[in-house]
């Protein structure tokens, strides 16, 4: 019989929906499952909150006291689904109460915090993941797979992109996601780290970067509500407004431990550019170009393809490739964010089930937090910025 695994799922917003669904769908998509998810219990910061989540996304209770819920002896795993500033405090507790650690991107508001998160997971045995979901997607992972394969071979040049454009109107309000109390950093934080990611994932270790970052929007209306509802949120030019104190964007270039070189663009204010997370990777025998927006196809150039075919093809993701046993059976029938999700949800129970840390994990997620940290600090000083704890 497959294992029935208690969650308490810690917020119940726009990834508290991508988590519910994950875990209402992973069983039927990966069959046989590595456990079964049983949405037991999820959290908001308000008894009534709680319960409309409950409602919506399946859970058998709510509450409004996650301290109490971590504690709890039924609960076997922690899904932590809130804003930043919350993260720390509840991974430390969840570790110290013996719980298995899922938590949204980024780890951490500060590299201070990740730390201790990393300790804690680390002095408490569990397993932990940070959920980077886009190197799930399957274009992405067949990309690493070419990589292994030596199919493009040495790595010379990562290029990688986030793009939104939620952010670009000024008066769209003052979300948690503007304030540094709250969010840590802005762009850098939020969608630079999936980038950041990625190149860990596909090159390696970042080692330097030498950054530019900006705040174009310094001011916005303060948020009615609490709800953050990204870029369908509602305008107003009228309402009080309140400073900005993270970054809009960040460009920066890129040395790789293993002597690859590089860049990477983050913004939210491109207008135009919804979820465009790009890379192209140049290597000695080949080149590998992934965009999201469309999500099923990878591009592929290899140095021995025939003269008269040179130039990029389109490879379309399917049962020939990563996940591709518990995804669709035909190439192209469209991968989206739940995939990206259910086979997160996948490795993490996976893991668990094989008691074996899964990637990326906090020790990753911290990782990603020191290069974060550089590309900010780099952005102030004008310099090139060693990444703390990188080699080479
Ligand atoms: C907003 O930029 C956001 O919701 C990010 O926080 C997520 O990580 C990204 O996947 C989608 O956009």
């Amino acid at each position: 019989m497959t294992r029935v695994m208690n969650v308490a799922m810690i917020g119940g917003g726009f990834m508290g929906k991508a988590h519910a669904m994950a875990y209402a769908s992973m069983p039927m998509f990966f069959w046989p499952a590595p456990a079964i998810p049983h949405r037991k219990i999820v959290v908001d910061v308000t008894d009534a909150a709680a319960e409309a989540a409950r409602e919506r996304f399946g859970f058998e209770e709510a509450s409004s006291d996650w301290r109490a819920v971590v504690e709890r002896p039924d609960i076997d795993v922690v899904d932590i689904c809130t804003p930043n500033n919350v993260h720390a405090e509840i991974a430390i507790a969840a570790a110290k109460a013996g719980k298995h650690i899922i938590c949204e991107k980024p780890l951490a508001r500060t590299i201070e915090e990740a730390r201790a998160m990393a300790q804690a997971v680390r002095e408490a045995g569990v397993i932990h993941m940070v959920a980077f979901n886009y190197r799930r997607t399957p274009a992405v992972a067949l990309a690493k797979r070419y990589i292994e394969e030596g199919r493009v071979g040495r790595i010379l040049n990562f290029r990688g992109t986030y793009l939104q454009d939620w952010s670009a109107d000024p008066d769209g309000p003052l979300s948690w996601r503007f304030q540094k109390r709250i969010a840590g950093s802005g762009t850098t934080g939020d969608i630079a780290t999936h980038v950041v990611d990625l190149a860990h994932y596909l090159v390696g270790p970042i080692a330097e970067v030498n950054s530019m970052v900006h705040t174009y929007v310094k001011t916005r209306p303060i948020q009615q509500g609490g709800v953050d509802k990204l870029g369908a949120s509602e305008k107003s030019a009228t309402a009080e407004r309140g400073e900005v104190d993270v970054d809009d964007e960040v460009i920066s270039m890129l040395r790789f431990e293993n002597g690859a070189v590089g860049s990477l663009e983050a913004s939210r204010n491109a207008w135009g550019r919804n979820n465009f997370i790009t890379f192209e990777i140049h290597g000695t025998e080949g080149s590998i170009h992934f965009n999201y927006e469309r999500r099923d196809e990878l591009q592929v150039m290899f140095r021995n393809d025939p003269a008269d075919a040179r130039g990029f093809r389109t490879i379309y993701t399917g049962p020939a490739h990563p996940y591709g046993e518990g995804l669709w059976p035909i190439p192209a029938l469209g991968i989206g964010y739940s995939e990206t999700k259910i086979v997160e949800c996948r490795d993490f129970f996976a893991a668990i089930a094989q008691n074996k840390l899964p990637s990326p994990n906090f020790e990753d997620g911290l990782r990603t937090e020191y290069v974060a940290d550089a590309l900010l600090r780099s952005g102030e000083t004008g310099h090139w910025e060693r990444v703390e704890g990188a080699a080479g």
